[in-house]
């Protein structure tokens, strides 16, 4: 049982859920590797959403609102980590949700499409199709959902998958706390911030954005800008961190 006035506390609950939901299948062993990678990012921002995240949000919420098909692709730390905040995003949005995994067996696909249904999410199904143009099965998708799509939420993603949907004409959203990954710099947007952060603000955003607003938001997006503008902040916190 971890201490409600621990200093770590939201950090403990999630690696406990994480080490839960590994033993049980859901998250890959490599998951607990990746959010790690991610937690110590997550110390060099601050643990908190920045300015710059919170325009890649809304830029998000924009680019779901105007496809013609949106899909969120939903890996097993996503699911472990923000399945009740997929629901609301699904709602907020519109968008598909489908099971998309790197270390896919059909048994993680069904305990993950379980999970996500508990808490409320519309899941995919169908039979995938090698489509998106990888080795291995991280080429498999459904034919009526990512394949579909014309914009891809996608996170916490490794950077093959995010460049093979980009080559496929996908506009790629991801939420990735490292601003230097592959993921990052090849992605169409990038919101460098934590995911239990990042889903509810785009959530958010698509219930106060006026369509004017979108097509402006849209039409100014500029991933460089905003993943410089997340290496800044990181540098400044490291400049005066033990000021
Ligand atoms: O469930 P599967 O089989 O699809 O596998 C999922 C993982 C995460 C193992 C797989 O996609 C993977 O290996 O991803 P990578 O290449 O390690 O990339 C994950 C990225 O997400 C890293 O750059 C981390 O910094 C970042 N990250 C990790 N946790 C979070 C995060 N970003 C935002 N919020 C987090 N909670």
């Amino acid at each position: 049982m971890i201490p409600k006035d621990h200093p770590r506390y939201r950090s403990l609950v999630a690696r406990e859920r994480l080490a839960r939901c590994a033993r049980e299948g859901v998250v890959a062993l490599e998951g607990l590797a990746a959010h790690g990678r991610g937690e110590a990012f997550d110390y060099l921002i601050g643990e908190r959403t920045s300015e710059s995240a919170l325009l890649a949000a809304r830029t998000a919420a924009a680019m779901l609102l105007s496809a013609r098909h949106a899909v969120i692709s939903v890996n097993g730390n996503t699911a472990a980590l923000a399945a009740r905040e997929v629901a609301a995003l699904q709602q907020a949005s519109g968008a598909d949700v489908e099971v998309n995994l790197f270390h896919r067996t059909d048994e993680r696909i069904a305990l993950i499409t379980r999970l996500l249904e508990e808490h409320g999410v519309r899941v995919l199904s169908g039979t995938a199709e090698r489509l998106v143009p990888l080795a291995h099965d991280r080429g498999l998708c459904l034919p009526e959902g990512i394949g579909d799509a014309d914009v891809v939420l996608v996170p916490l993603e490794d950077g093959d998958r995010c460049e093979a949907l980009r080559k496929m004409g996908k506009a790629v959203i991801t939420v990735d706390l490292n601003p230097l990954s592959r993921t990052a710099r090849t992605a169409t947007l990038t919101i460098v911030d934590e995911l239990t952060r990042a889903l509810p603000a785009i959530t958010a955003a698509c219930a106060t954005l006026e369509p004017g607003e979108r097509d402006r938001l849209i039409a100014s997006l500029d991933n460089t800008y905003l993943l410089r503008a997340a290496i800044d902040e990181m540098r400044e916190r490291l400049v005066h961190a033990l000021e």
